[in-house]
């Protein structure tokens, strides 16, 4: 990186997980954040539950350690946080793993740009014979019969104990809390499930080519060569998920590209499901590949846009995550079905 601020010498520009978890520093909350799982992954045990490992929202790239600026991507987190409602209707306990302020199940129908909380409270003012004045606040009636199904399905989630929320800002923090949750998870064996719907950058900046301090500008352009992002899918399918049904996330914007791609995921790392979307349709159309014995197959599921529109999400519209869901559920069935453990 061309920068003020130094750049001390450090040489890799391909990451093996192995190297990258040896010289990247672990966040530091990661501990706790094991415990709290560990504690989590027992109790579903113990109740009999599948859980699944939701993965959602975009990682950051911080350019600085006192970091002022910093690279981010498009997502916004709604296919992870509409599909852990699902999981959960479905009887799976959820680790929701998600950027911190991107959407979150249940109160992602409320998200400030969508439906902003304020605007489903009226206020009610009255004056005391005294002459006092009082204020109250109520739920616009129009809105209360949506606000009453979205809120009581969120308490009784939250009574069972059966959503448990972590949260990641940058790439670093993604990928050390991916590790350890994925071997907490791992104790579960092939009734985990792994569901990687996070847009995780490619490149990162480690930590020893990083400027201490905010980047000058008067020196005229700016080049940073990032490095790769070790490619964690293997170890995660081959050491750390110990069995589990995991469904990685594959986008692009050339939808040319999702199926050879989607297949040489597959071929690479091993696991069960591929799943591909297209920027601009994500909402609409996804595509599940899998290996076959034939080579791969492909299965297609389609919305029709117009029963989703973009800013309505209350339950009874339909979303693609509901069909997403009850295909994978589908499939860990008959997978656990025809395991020989
Ligand atoms: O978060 P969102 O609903 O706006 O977008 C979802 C998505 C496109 C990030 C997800 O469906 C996905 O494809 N995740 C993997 C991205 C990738 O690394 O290829």
């Amino acid at each position: 990186m061309s920068a003020e601020g130094g750049t001390p010498a450090f040489e890799s520009s391909t990451f093996s997980a192995e190297s990258f978890f040896a010289t990247q520093p672990p966040p530091p909350d990661l501990e706790k954040s094991v415990v709290s799982v560990r504690e989590f992954v027992a109790r579903q045990i113990r109740e009999r539950r599948r859980v699944v490992l939701i993965t959602s929202g975009g990682t950051t790239v911080p350019l600085e350690l006192n970091v002022v600026r910093f690279l981010d991507n498009f997502s916004a987190g709604t296919r992870g946080a509409t599909s852990a409602e699902y999981f959960l209707d479905a009887g799976y306990a959820v680790i929701f793993m998600h950027r911190q302020f991107s959407l979150q199940p249940y109160s992602r129908h409320y998200s400030h740009s969508t439906n902003p909380f304020l605007d489903l409270l009226e206020i009610h003012s009255e004056s005391s014979s005294s002459g006092a004045r009082s204020s109250h606040i109520t739920v616009t009636p129009s809105k209360e019969a949506d606000l009453v199904e979205v809120l009581s399905r969120y308490k009784q989630v939250h009574a069972k104990g059966i959503l448990h929320t972590l949260t990641f800002v940058t790439v670093n923090d993604y990928l050390w809390l991916l590790r350890s949750v994925s071997h907490e998870l791992s104790r579960m064996g092939r009734r985990s499930m792994y569901y990687l719907a996070a847009a995780v950058s490619d490149f990162f900046l480690p930590r020893q080519k990083m400027s201490e301090h905010k980047i000058q500008s008067g020196k005229g352009s700016l080049h940073i060569e990032m490095d790769q992002v070790p490619k964690v899918l293997r170890s995660m399918v081959s050491e750390w998920s110990s069995g589990g049904f995991v469904v990685s996330f594959k986008l692009e914007t050339d939808s040319a590209l999702i199926i050879p791609k989607a297949r040489a995921a597959l071929e690479r790392y091993g696991h069960q499901v591929v799943i591909g979307n297209e920027l601009h349709n994500r909402k609409y159309q996804v595509v599940f590949v899998t290996p076959s014995e034939a080579g791969f197959s492909e299965t297609w599921l389609r919305i029709n846009p117009e029963t989703h529109p973009i800013t309505a999400s209350l339950h009874h519209v339909k979303e693609i995550e509901e069909d997403i869901v009850a295909e994978l559920v589908r499939r860990h069935d008959d997978w656990l079905g025809s395991s020989t453990e």
